[in-house]
């Protein structure tokens, strides 16, 4: 199309190219102390997780160090974030939610 406009040949509009957003990964990291079950209340609450998806999450971050709660635009991943270690922090438990690029 952009060959054709400079020529004024022009016969089909230009597609719209719509970018997709850029993805983040909302990362769940391991520690000592925060209990198991916490951890599955965290994920069943903010990720909308089932009982039995939350504590395969909670397994596979306890077994491995890390783990993928969910994928989400910047802005719901910051929000998942920020929500997830202030409720850690109100109860006293020093699990950290963080977030990498897609
Ligand atoms: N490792 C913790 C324990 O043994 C459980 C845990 C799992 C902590 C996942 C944090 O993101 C986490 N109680």
């Amino acid at each position: 199309d952009e060959l054709e406009q400079h020529h004024g040949l022009e016969v089909a509009p230009a597609k719209p190219k719509v970018q997709p957003p850029p993805m983040y990964k909302v990362i769940l990291n391991n520690d000592d102390y925060t209990p198991m079950d916490f951890v599955v209340e965290v994920l069943q609450t903010f990720f909308n997780l089932t009982a039995e998806q939350a504590t395969e999450v909670m397994l596979s971050v306890h077994y491995k160090g890390k783990g993928v709660c969910g994928v989400f635009t910047a802005e719901i991943a910051e929000t998942k974030v920020a929500q997830v270690n202030s409720y850690a922090r109100q109860h006293e438990h020093p699990l950290l939610c963080s977030m990498e690029k897609a």
